[in-house]
């Protein structure tokens, strides 16, 4: 009743709202305005609840409302015809990205193609190697410095000026769009950079936009704060507030100590963030990463991590976005305990996730050699719910921490702890035998606590293996690298390259040289694109001959066009197998009636399958491995060489 009372206040400075952007010239036709109100209709409760749960004991509650739903109506109002006519398709296909035909890649616009405008010539490479999704790194105007890999910025409405213009990339998108290639880019809401105009400001005395931002005076509230909370980056600096000289005030800064985090209990910051997320939505933006959510909520006395509000709050920008551009998707960055990285996950929150604990638990796989506890967990955390997915991925521009759950693995007779400690020194390449070569990230010496920095190919032993000048060695890292990979274009869910992956790119030890990069050891798996590679794909070498790379490339292609495809790729629904086999991993794939059985074997040595197992999954006695056609069936053991996998379809 509250909302519908609410709802009818509001109509008519709605109405005038909407009359005053006709005067302006707007092209809102009373059918354009008949949609939005629709949609207003439909999630109007939801919304209203929404904010009234995070806002509405507020003195100023109706006022902030109003200005939200203005914010909305502009985002419609200016909304380009073609994305409106996105938004139409895919309101009526709620499940548009569930295809087979989606697969992804991230890269860094300066370390592919130096700016925005000569990324677009690479859409023939995108196309050549399959992809079809795009993350773009951020690529808005940072501060000078260190800048976290784009992740402080200074204002969401400009582009950082070495990489282009907001010209640039709405015409990259544009292209994008014509090609089959979604856009995605991230919304960094959890904070912004120390030098944005809101910090200005609060950095000026003003108390207005003080308020955006988590300030104390001194170090009580901090202290009390401190009590529960983890350190995210605690090498940068103990604890999670920092001392800001002009203010001569304490700031919050999860991450670094110039990303200051936003104070979302401030209704202002909220629509504030709201326009800035439309206006990237304007560009063209196919799907938002939502950085950070778990951290931007805080209560005194908890983790400040993964709280109720902190949904909420999703909760009521995803109902913004299905009223205002409702092509728009969210994906969640939760890299969190399993448990609480679903909970982000829903139609009305964030349609697609990254699926951290598999990334995870793919490298705790390769280093054991052994698949319990991957197969223990895909058991029942794979799952999810209707119209969303999980985006599957090995290697980010981010750390790999061991977000298992110690449950799972308590189950299995591991200990959590222990376990950690040990994939920290095989993946740094301490535990004896390991072929891995990645770095410590935030060591914590007072928690022992490590995360894993490196590169695909170097962590999966080709960096090793080609300074030992090991054959042996690079046959098997190349093996286990594409052994991952045709996981998780397989697992169910879109697949996501970090790219650099599809040319076995290794560690990048220069980046010590830029002081703005050297206290990040994330750089090591930031490589700057060597075009140079492409020469190497050249066939006339011979299919054996050629360069490792050439190997790689090629390969990664031919799983990725065997995936599009196959029908039984697309979606989520996923069955394990039982192997009886520690070291192989097999679990069917059925769309309608397509059905497909993986088989994966994380050893180096040669493991058998009983065919006989596979008589009841309905592929019939005889099939055919999709990648090489050669052929198996029900009656005879199937043999899979070191880190093989097989994906089996119908004859
Ligand atoms: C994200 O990651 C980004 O991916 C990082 O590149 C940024 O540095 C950071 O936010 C700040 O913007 O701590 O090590 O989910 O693991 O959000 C990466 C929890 C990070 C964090 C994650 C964060």
């Amino acid at each position: 009743y509250q909302a519908e009372l609410s709802l009818k206040r509001l109509a008519p400075r709605l109405q005038a709202h909407f009359e005053m952007r006709v005067a302006e010239g707007y092209d809102v036709s009373d059918e354009v305005q008949h949609e939005f109100e629709v949609r207003l209709e439909e999630h109007w409760v939801d919304l209203f609840s929404l904010l009234f749960d995070l806002y509405g004991t507020r003195y100023d509650f109706f006022y902030h409302l109003e200005q939200i739903m203005v914010t909305a109506i502009d985002a419609w109002v200016k909304r380009p015809p073609g994305l409106r006519s996105l938004d139409h398709r895919r309101a009526n296909d709620p499940d548009w990205f569930a295809s087979e035909k989606i697969v992804g890649g991230a890269l860094y616009v300066d370390l592919f193609s130096d700016n925005l405008g000569k990324l677009s010539d690479s859409i023939g490479y995108f196309k050549e190697l399959g992809l079809t999704y795009l993350h773009l790194m951020p690529l808005f105007a940072v501060r000078p410095g260190d800048n976290d890999g784009g992740y402080a910025i200074s204002n969401y409405r400009s582009i950082d000026p070495r990489l282009g213009t907001i010209e640039d990339l709405r015409n990259l998108s544009e292209k994008l769009r014509e090609a089959g290639i979604l856009l995605v880019l991230d919304f960094v809401f959890n904070h912004t950079s120390d030098d944005h105009d809101w910090a200005k400001l609060a950095q000026s005395g003003d108390m207005e936009y003080q308020k955006f931002y988590y300030i104390f005076p001194d170090r009580e509230k901090p202290d009390q704060y401190e009590q529960t909370l983890r350190e995210i980056f605690p090498t940068v600096r103990r604890g999670n507030f920092t001392w800001h000289d002009g203010m001569q005030q304490w700031v919050w800064t999860t991450f670094n100590n110039f990303q200051w985090d936003l104070n979302y209990t401030n209704p202002a910051v909220f629509r504030a963030m709201a326009e800035e997320m439309f206006f990237i939505a304007s560009t063209g933006v196919d799907i938002l990463r939502l950085d950070a959510v778990a951290f931007i909520w805080k209560q005194m006395g908890t983790s400040c991590e993964n709280l109720p509000e902190a949904h909420k709050l999703i909760q009521a920008f995803n109902r913004l976005t299905r009223i205002a551009t409702p092509s728009l998707l969210f994906k969640s960055e939760a890299i969190v305990h399993p448990d609480d990285v679903v909970k982000y996950i829903s139609p009305r929150e964030c349609q697609i996730s990254y699926n951290p604990t598999l990334m995870a638990l793919l490298w705790e796989s390769l280093a054991t050699r052994n698949v319990r506890l991957l197969t223990r967990s895909l058991s029942h955390r794979h799952k999810l719910p209707p119209h969303t997915a999980w985006v599957n991925y090995l290697r980010c521009h981010d750390d790999i921490g061991w977000t298992f759950d110690d449950a799972d693995a308590a189950a299995l007779g591991i200990n959590a702890y222990d376990h950690r400690q040990f994939l920290n020194r095989f993946y740094t390449g301490q535990f004896e035998g390991s072929f891995a070569r990645g770095v410590p990230f935030q060591e914590n010496l007072a928690t022992g606590d490590m995360r894993i920095a490196g590169t695909l190919a170097s962590l999966a032993g080709l960096e090793l293996a080609i300074e030992e000048g090991s054959e042996e060695g690079k046959e098997l890292a190349i093996r286990r690298m594409l052994l991952l990979e045709a996981i998780t274009l397989s697992i169910g869910g879109i697949p996501l390259l970090y790219l650099g992956e599809e040319w076995g790119m290794l560690n990048d030890y220069d980046f010590v040289k830029d002081p703005a990069k050297a206290g990040d050891t994330r750089w090591i798996h930031r490589p700057k694109m060597k075009w140079e590679f492409l020469q190497e794909l050249d066939d006339t070498i011979g299919p054996e001959g050629g360069s490792i790379r050439r190997r790689i490339f090629r390969s990664l292609q031919k799983l990725i066009a065997v995936r599009k495809n196959m029908h039984a790729f697309a979606g989520q629904q996923m069955e394990l197998v039982n192997t009886g086999n520690p070291h192989l991993l097999s679990f069917i794939r059925i769309v309608d009636s397509h059905r497909l059985i993986v088989m994966a074997n994380f050893d180096d040595s040669p493991q058998s399958f009983d065919g006989n197992r596979l008589r009841t999954v309905g592929l019939g006695r005889f099939f055919k491995d999709a990648l090489t056609d050669k052929q198996y069936g029900t009656s005879e053991p199937i043999e899979l060489g070191a880190y093989q996998f097989l994906w089996l379809q119908r004859i």
